[in-house]
């Protein structure tokens, strides 16, 4: 719903939670399907809130037209009940109430993509967090639960299949040439997790049966044409409902379990109840269309999805401020069961260091920009604008150090509890953390600060070993920055996985000095202590230290904060060699590879403000080749990985590939994106000169002849080989260049002949243009792949703001299909830094200009591109005025959506 363009959208806050007026029992819907006007019928049953002093009514509806409004069989006359922006309202009412609504509502004209809309010609809904009040009037709030029932009507021939949640109980004919569906959800469900599909769309589907011995139904609904692109997504739900019942003992506990692909979807993907809906990009798979990656997403979304079953809906949130409750469990769930799918712990770290790798691209940005939020905010303007990276992201952060402090039993014991506890009921993350409490006998009062404060913590370490006592003490001091209304900042409670190495990289036996055991006696105690920092500043005394050790802290990322340690090159190079800890050992690379690239970075500024045009170029190398450092040895410490038969490729993959460009841009005090992509691909071009012979040699060590299988080992290798290319390419020589164009023309599956594509269309190999035009011809027909197409553009070294306007104006371009907007404009305003923050400015221009447009189209989407611009606060002056002017020209705009509203208001307040 547009707002006055006057008015300021409102703040809702936390702090005034008060609980529903009425409950709902049951909620019976019949929906006349039509493209132009559906009309709904619904019955709500209703009684008053024993809980709540509130008297009257409070529905919710947006954008809805209404017919009819019956209280206990009586019609309601206007003077009777107030209807004003959104809400309508009846002031009197019994105890007992059946509301009969009839409302209509214009599915092809919702362009929002929230409520009910019509993607390619079929029925779907989306109402999380608050569509439903988009298909009638209701309580549309998450601690509503209710039971429901769904007559679904529509043309037989236009659309044959009708889903809605739970089971189908009754179908037949209406004699009009349409026909009518019946479902029946057994369980109570808030509305958000309402859904229907209705259209053409066919299944791959199968009975599985369950540890339980019973047996269900599993469904892939899909359009037809792409049933050859669902075994993936089937796979994905069996292997999903396994795990959840041996980690967790949960089973599912419906008869029929629909999952639904659609090409038209604002985010990944939506849990409602027993019908599953899925962006296609979530589902749709083969080995010629989708690389390895998208076939980790999907395992990695379906899971997801199905554990939101348990984490979500039999257990769902009080109020939206909860959110996290549900989503950082479950991505911590979807983490947990990617890593066990892999099984070794190898695999384990590599999903681990991806997960990590999010963390700080994303999150922690976020925690220090405008948008920065605690885990469960206390305010928001529109809800659809906190479906964040810190909700999700830093909310499994924090669900993983429960288990880090409480050990894998501890927290599956907590998690018994709460579901014990919780089962059918709307609760708060307090409700959490008391299960977790409750089953472990532990103090977690300290611990909710992760909930209430935002902002990543820092975390400063020194070290100090006495060779005469054997003692080695570790002193952590904690800080977390101020963010935008919270000033002070509390010491958190923060666990701390330490071990320490001796001088031929083995792990020592560890003894702290409040330990009463010696190790040596107990080896069950390991060679990784969790180390509880809880106040501001803290030693720990580790005794019994036979020599002076390298300390390997923070071990598999035991907590989300910025750690600062001062490591020597000589100690990072041999972490990076001999820690037993496989994500420490990665950091250490990190650690290492970024002293690098500050140092180049700072040489590429000092050249950039003084010279241009092919002076600069030549300024900048100079610049650079004196300011190499570490690099020599960065090189080498790579070629041991390269050539460590113990790693996986997976491994050796990520340990090789350097921080990204936003990683370094958040290091930096003022950000010079120039500056970090020109050190990047410096430090890149160096490394493939000297390691060119190796590079090579790694290139066609792994190569994966023979059938496809996304598998994590053959897809380690396949990112072992394409990184040794990309690294080659940058080399920009003819001999890669040939690699590459081999490459791309061999290629039997789509992640060896996209990361061929991208190769090429980074480098000035003479076959670029007729690749990307020939990818164009060959793939036109699927979406997804096109998609690639556009978003491969968007990021590229050589796309500035002029192609990319160009490539907008392409006939396969549309703002109207999230995928494709996202696929170049998010592209390039997020992932092409160097292109997108150009020193005239034009790329500000060009991303309020599309900020504006789709705002007009779905202003979740909208609102999601207007997070670009949230660090302008980090840039040099001239590229802040010019961010400054672009963000203000959003903000004049009229009628802007709230969802934009809030964030470019936030930016500029920054
Ligand atoms: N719960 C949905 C997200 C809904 C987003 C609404 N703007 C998908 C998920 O997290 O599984
Ligand atoms: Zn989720």
């Amino acid at each position: 719903m547009r707002n006055d363009p006057a008015a300021t959208p409102s703040t809702i806050y936390r702090k005034d939670y008060i609980a529903p007026s009425y409950l709902v029992d049951t909620v019976e819907m019949g929906f006349d399907l039509d493209p132009v006007s559906t009309r709904v019928a619904t019955r709500i049953v209703m009684r008053r809130n024993p809980a709540s002093l509130a008297k009257g009514i409070v529905l919710l509806g947006e954008e809805l037209e209404l017919v009819t409004l019956r209280l206990n069989g009586k019609r309601l006359k206007p003077a009777q009940y107030l209807l004003d922006g959104g809400m309508l309202r009846i002031p009197l009412a019994p105890a007992k109430v059946i509301l009969e609504i009839e409302t209509l509502t214009q599915p092809e004209k919702n362009t929002s993509l929230m409520g009910l809309y019509v993607s390619n010609g079929n029925f779907f809904t989306q109402c999380e967090a608050e569509g439903f009040r988009k298909i009638t009037y209701f309580p549309d709030r998450p601690d509503v639960m209710a039971k429901y029932t769904v007559m679904l009507r529509a043309d037989r021939k236009k659309y044959p299949v009708l889903l809605s949640n739970g089971n189908l109980i009754e179908k037949g004919d209406l004699g009009d040439g349409r026909h009518y569906a019946k479902w029946e959800d057994p369980f109570k469900k808030p509305s958000y997790l309402f859904a229907l599909v209705a259209g053409k769309l066919v299944c791959q589907q199968e009975k599985y049966m369950l540890k339980s011995g019973r047996k269900v139904l599993l469904q892939v609904w899909v359009e037809k044409g792409n049933l050859d692109k669902t075994q993936h997504a089937m796979d994905s739900l069996k292997n999903s409902i396994r795990w959840d019942e041996e980690r967790f003992g949960l089973e599912l506990d419906l008869d029929r379990f629909m999952i639904v692909a659609v090409g038209d979807f604002n985010m990944g993907a939506m849990e409602n109840k027993g019908l599953n809906i899925f962006n296609t990009k979530f589902v749709l798979a083969n080995p010629e269309l989708a690389t390895d990656v998208d076939y980790a997403n999907i395992e990695a979304v379906v899971g997801h999805e199905y554990f939101h079953n348990w984490t979500g809906n039999r257990v769902t949130c009080r109020d939206w401020f909860q959110l996290s409750l549900k989503e950082g469990l479950t991505v911590f769930r979807d983490q947990e069961f990617s890593a066990d799918m892999v099984g070794t712990d190898s695999g384990r770290a590599v999903k681990r260091i991806d997960d990590v790798r999010v963390l700080r691209q994303a999150q922690f940005p976020e925690d220090a920009g405008p948008m920065a939020h605690s885990v469960r905010p206390d305010a928001y303007v529109e809800i659809n604008n906190f479906y964040t990276v810190t909700i999700y992201e830093k909310g499994a952060e924090v669900v993983r150090m429960y288990q880090t402090l409480l050990g894998r039993d501890g927290f599956r014991k907590g998690m018994d509890l709460y579901f014990k506890r919780h089962d059918g009921q709307a609760v708060a993350c307090d409700d959490f953390r008391a299960a977790m409490v409750d089953a472990n006998g532990r103090d977690l009062s300290q611990f909710e600060r992760w909930y209430s404060q935002a902002g990543t913590p820092k975390l400063q370490v020194t070290t100090h070993y006495d060779a005469l006592k054997k003692t080695y003490d570790v002193t952590m001091v904690q800080s977390c920055q101020t963010t935008p209304g919270q000033k002070k900042k509390l010491p958190f409670h923060i666990p701390v996985a330490v071990g320490l190495l001796d001088q031929h990289g083995f792990d020592m036996p560890l003894r702290l000095k409040s330990e009463a055991i010696n190790p040596a006696q107990d080896p069950a105690l390991g060679i990784t202590r969790v180390l509880e920092l809880t106040k501001a500043k803290q030693t720990f005394r580790f005794i019994d230290v036979a020599e002076k050790p390298v300390p390997s802290i923070l071990r598999n990322f035991s907590a989300p904060v910025v750690m600062d340690i001062d490591y020597t090159d000589a100690e990072l190079a041999f972490l990076l060699a001999h820690d037993s800890d496989p994500f420490n050992r990665w950091e250490a690379g990190q650690r290492l590879a970024t002293r690098s690239l500050i140092v180049l970075t700072n040489a590429a500024k000092n050249v950039i403000g003084t010279a241009d045009g092919t002076a600069r170029k030549t300024a900048m190398t100079a610049a650079m080749n004196s300011a190499v450092s570490n690099s020599a040895a960065l090189a080498e410490a790579f070629r041991i990985i390269l050539f460590d038969g113990t790693l996986d490729a997976a491994f050796q993959e990520l340990a090789v590939t350097l921080p990204s460009e936003s990683v370094l841009a958040e290091q930096s005090d003022v950000i010079d994106p120039q500056a970090i992509h020109a050190a990047r691909h410096y430090l890149r071009s160096k490394l493939a000169h000297v390691l060119n012979e190796d590079l090579w040699v790694v290139y066609y060590a792994n190569e994966t002849p023979g059938d496809y299988s996304p598998d994590a080992l053959a897809a380690g290798k396949r990112a072992l080989k394409n990184v040794a290319l990309s690294y080659l390419m940058d080399g920009d020589d003819a001999d890669s260049h040939i690699l590459a164009q081999h490459q791309y023309d061999g290629a039997t599956n789509m992640t060896d002949r996209f990361a061929a594509l991208v190769a090429l269309t980074n480098s000035s190999a003479p076959g670029k243009a007729d690749a990307l035009s020939q990818f164009y011809a060959d793939f036109a027909k699927e979406p997804l792949v096109i998609d690639k197409w556009f978003a491969l553009q968007g990021m590229a070294r050589t796309s500035d703001v002029a192609a990319v306007r160009q490539l907008m104006q392409h006939p396969a371009f549309t703002l109207n299909n999230p995928n494709r907007a996202r696929s170049l404009i998010f592209s390039f305003c997020n992932n092409n830094p160097a292109n997108f923050h150009a020193a005239d400015g034009s790329g500000y221009t060009f991303w309020a200009d599309q900020v504006i447009a789709l705002d007009n189209v779905n202003p979740q989407v909208a609102a999601r591109l207007a997070r670009a611009l949230d660090r302008w606060r980090k840039y040099g002056s001239g590229l802040q005025d010019q961010m400054r002017s672009a963000l203000q020209r959003v903000a004049a705009t009229p009628d802007l959506s709230k969802d934009v509203q809030e964030v470019i208001t936030k930016a500029l307040a920054y």
